[in-house]
């Protein structure tokens, strides 16, 4: 009974599911590479697995990953928030990935007059995410008749289909081939790690040890490397402008009266601090990329 029990563990695998082809597809198998999880490439286009972590790859579409994984079919899926939301199955949302960010916004002809969301009262709107923005109306108490289509929602308006739209938007360039404006930003969203509810035990296991790196993956991204020659008199200084993790790290350089000091800085604050950096003298800045970043 024991042996069959701690066999039964050895064997068992996270099952995740990720976007067959699309947008997320390449950044979902990035982000698992940077985690260390390295696929095996086979034949077959709808499954894979991880030759060094204990995880089974499922192919999707992205609308389809929230009912695996509701139906537990999937522990987990990689999908933008957009469809968690609108899809509004029983998973957990476990973390933001950073990628695949755009919003979910409401546009009107460039022309139409448009003051605030009332000006939405009983238009049309065409629009793939029908539970969205009917919660969004309901919201701003608006009657608006919702169109669904799933697909080119941006010509809706200029084939007469509907007075507006309602679609996902990153660079805006669609919505102003099309003549259109946005008018209304209603989900700002980003790929997330979903999961099933009640995962059990030693898969809760595998997906903490998963997050771990995720998140270690996510914090390098938001910090870089530097590395500069500062002459010992100004060290307190520009040791100040670099608190690092802890504090940096400074060694004497050959050159008598200088150092080298070695920190981590986060990207919001880089320009204003490599300019604050040159002021009180500091020289060879190098600036590096970290690859994962622990704590
Ligand atoms: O085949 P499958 O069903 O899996 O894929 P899909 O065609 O439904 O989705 P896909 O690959 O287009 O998008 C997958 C996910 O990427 C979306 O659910 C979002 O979470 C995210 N994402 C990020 C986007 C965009 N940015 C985006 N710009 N999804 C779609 N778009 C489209 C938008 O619908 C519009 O047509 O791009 C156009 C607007 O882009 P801009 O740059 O012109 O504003
Ligand atoms: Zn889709």
């Amino acid at each position: 009974m024991v042996s069959f029990f701690v066999l039964n563990h050895e064997f068992m695998k996270l099952k995740i599911a990720i976007q067959k082809s699309g947008r997320l597809n390449e950044d979902s198998i990035k982000l698992l590479k940077e985690c260390g999880i390295e696929l095996l490439t086979g034949v077959n286009k709808l499954r894979t697995e991880a030759s060094n972590f204990p995880l089974e790859v499922l192919f999707l579409r992205d609308d389809d990953i929230p009912q695996y994984v509701a139906d537990k079919v999937a522990d987990l899926g990689i999908v933008g928030e957009n469809i968690v939301l609108e899809k509004n199955k029983a998973v957990t949302q476990v973390e933001k990935l950073g990628f695949g960010k755009c919003r979910l916004s409401v546009a009107i002809p460039k022309g139409l007059y448009y003051e605030s969301v009332a000006s939405l009262e009983n238009k049309k709107i065409a629009t793939s995410y029908p539970f969205l923005v009917q919660q969004f109306l309901d919201k701003n108490n608006v009657n608006a008749e919702i169109h669904e289509i799933s697909g080119s929602v941006e010509i809706a308006p200029g084939i007469g289909l509907a007075d507006a739209i309602c679609d996902l938007v990153s660079s805006g360039s669609t919505l102003l081939m099309n003549g259109l404006k946005e008018t209304e930003v209603i989900l700002k969203s980003e790929a997330v790690l979903i999961s099933t509810q009640d995962l059990e035990e030693e898969k809760t296991r595998l997906l903490n040890q998963l997050l771990f790196r995720i998140q270690s993956v996510k914090r390098a991204k938001r910090y870089k490397y530097i590395l500069l020659n500062a002459p010992n008199e100004k060290l307190n200084a520009i040791c100040s402008l670099l608190p690092g993790m802890k504090s940096p790290t400074v060694m004497p350089l050959m050159d008598e009266g200088w150092s080298s000091v070695h920190s981590v800085i986060h990207e919001d604050d880089f320009w204003n601090i490599i300019e604050q950096l040159e002021k009180e003298g500091a020289q060879g800045i190098l600036v590096s990329a970290i690859e994962k970043m622990i704590n």
